[in-house]
């Protein structure tokens, strides 16, 4: 038995189904996980010495690469002052400001302590703002796990094919209106004047990766803006990922609000909302709508964020990450069969060779095939998504070898198949 096969027996008594998120659970691919010991660069090591070349990167904050020394830096610093004040400290306003001047649209910014409480606090603002109550969202889409956005969602949902999650109240959901993504057509079935916000992915990623059609995504701020109801773009996996001012910066269409979570806390729990000050103003304790969190803020969580930010954006990242990532992918596709998609730093392999374009034909994938894929892959170190219903990341930390190495990976795995 291996030492992770060990904590694995552990863990199943005190944690339900082992993990404290389900995806990691490997139950989408079969088998059980590994135990990470420690991280550094494009690398993980297992509890039992294992290497591995991390695509995962903690499911994307880790866009630097592990432990990068300028943020373990700041982390350290940090704590050599105290691990959390419960007070407005100067980071808060370091971080605020990075974010700030990276996407336009966002003129005031709130940090929470996850992708889910921003998205959650982003829905009740709206519905605060416009004092409407119905919202819509993407079949696919998933944007964390608050009661009214766990309807036809994504990511772990999708993995285990239970759109609606149990818990959820019937009338919760009746207020979530859910539309097919990229179909413009489906746009016209609503009426918009009685729908607070819509929240979408620019960069959908959580059923796999389709690039959004750029015309839906205008006819969606069209509608949106004539109708009143706020668009709020849910850039937690695509903000400063797919571009500095993410998805928005690449598509050239600003929402109302963003949420933004993983690589703004450059690994530890950090997750931010924001736009226009106008509808951000309503927030307590300045306006009606109630929101609020203890470590919300944290010092530690502020360093590390400002410190990977200003890594980021200090040299040309987002032209290394297209090369690199274009590198793997263009040999890539040639070795692995299926439907491939890209934006940007995040990558996706369908096992199917039906082209996907939404949740439906991403479904179509073959998930067994894909597990046995993963498996092989992992045999030959190299650590892909353990759901084919996620993405892969590329880091600045991720070596021409690496790449070669995962190449290689490759066709051997495929033989398998
Ligand atoms: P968190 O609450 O997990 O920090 O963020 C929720 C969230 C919101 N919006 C988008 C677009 C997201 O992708 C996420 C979370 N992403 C998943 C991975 N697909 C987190 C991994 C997990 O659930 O363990």
């Amino acid at each position: 038995m291996t030492y992770s096969e060990k904590l694995w027996q552990e863990a199943n008594a005190l944690l339900p189904g082992g993990v404290n998120s389900p995806v990691r659970a490997f139950r989408g691919v079969g088998g059980t996980p590994f135990f990470t010991q420690r991280a550094k660069g494009s690398r993980l090591w297992d509890v039992d010495g294992n290497e591995y070349i991390d695509y995962v990167l903690s499911w994307g904050p880790m866009i630097l690469g592990h432990a990068h020394p300028k943020v373990m830096q700041a982390v350290i610093d940090a704590a050599r002052e105290g691990t959390s004040f419960g007070t407005p400290n100067p980071r808060e306003i370091r971080l605020a400001r990075l974010v700030c001047e990276a996407f336009p649209g966002i003129q005031k910014v709130r940090f929470v302590n996850s992708g889910t409480e921003a998205t959650m606090s982003a829905i009740r603002l709206a519905r605060g703002f416009t004092k409407r109550d119905k919202i819509v969202k993407f079949e696919g889409c998933y944007h964390g796990h608050a009661d009214s956005l766990l309807v036809k969602a994504g990511s772990g949902a999708a993995t285990f094919d239970v759109p609606d999650s149990a818990g959820v109240p019937a009338d919760f959901a009746r207020n979530t209106l859910t539309l097919p993504l990229n179909d413009l057509a489906a746009l016209d079935t609503v009426n918009w004047s009685e729908i607070a916000g819509v929240i979408i992915e620019p960069v959908p990623a959580n059923m796999g990766l389709i690039p959004l059609r750029l015309e839906f995504l205008q006819k969606l701020r069209k509608v949106t803006q004539n109708a009143g109801a706020l668009l709020i773009m849910d850039e937690v996996m695509s903000g400063f990922r797919v571009a500095k001012g993410g998805a928005q910066e690449l598509y050239g269409v600003t929402g109302d609000l963003t949420t933004l979570g993983k690589i703004i806390g450059g690994g530890l729990p950090v997750g931010a909302f924001g736009g226009r000050a106008d509808v951000m103003d309503h927030l307590a304790p300045l306006g009606a709508v109630y929101q609020a969190g203890t470590l919300s803020g944290n010092p530690l969580a502020m360093a590390a964020g400002v410190a990977t930010l200003e890594q980021l954006f200090a040299g040309d990242s987002y032209r290394t990450l297209e090369q690199k990532t274009a590198t793997l992918c263009d040999e890539w596709k040639k070795i692995v069969p299926g439907y491939h998609t890209r934006v940007g730093s995040k990558f996706c392999s369908f096992f199917t060779n039906t082209p996907v374009v939404d949740y439906a034909t991403a479904k179509t994938s073959d998930t067994k095939r894909y597990g046995v894929f993963f498996h092989q892959m992992l045999k030959h170190g190299v650590y892909l998504a353990p759901s084919q219903f996620e993405v892969g990341f590329m880091s600045l930390a991720h070596t021409t070898e690496d790449i070669e190495a995962t190449l290689r990976a490759a066709r051997e795995a495929i033989k398998a198949l």
